[in-house]
């Protein structure tokens, strides 16, 4: 079977979910496809307060080309082991995204 022939058959089978297989492969072609694409930059920030116990960091940020943000101050959500070691006045870089609705600390740099 030719690439084309192959290309054909299996373009067919996925339309007529014949085959697990295809539709298994369509289904990961979608979920590639609904990922972001890993957020380029750096976002600038200064952190302002940090509430371990809740899973908080209030940053004084720059603008987040990711999330259409402008500069302002706000909270985030953070994983414990993203706010270790981080104080009031620490000037940083973070890539940030939503994540079930909040806005979450993906990576931190001091
Ligand atoms: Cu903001």
């Amino acid at each position: 079977m030719n690439v084309r022939a192959f290309a054909l058959s299996a373009a067919l089978a996925a339309a007529a979910s014949l085959a697990p297989w295809a539709a298994v492969a369509a289904n990961d072609a979608t979920s590639t496809a609904d990922e972001r694409p890993p957020s380029g930059n750096f976002t600038l920030g200064e952190i302002k307060k940090v509430d371990a116990s809740q899973g908080k960091l209030t940053i004084k940020h720059g603008p987040i080309e990711n999330l259409g943000m402008p500069a302002m101050t706000m909270v985030f959500r953070a994983d414990a082991s993203v706010m270790a070691g981080l104080q009031a006045g620490d000037q940083v870089k973070f890539k940030a995204d939503k994540v079930d609705g909040a806005i979450r600390i993906l990576e931190l740099q001091k």
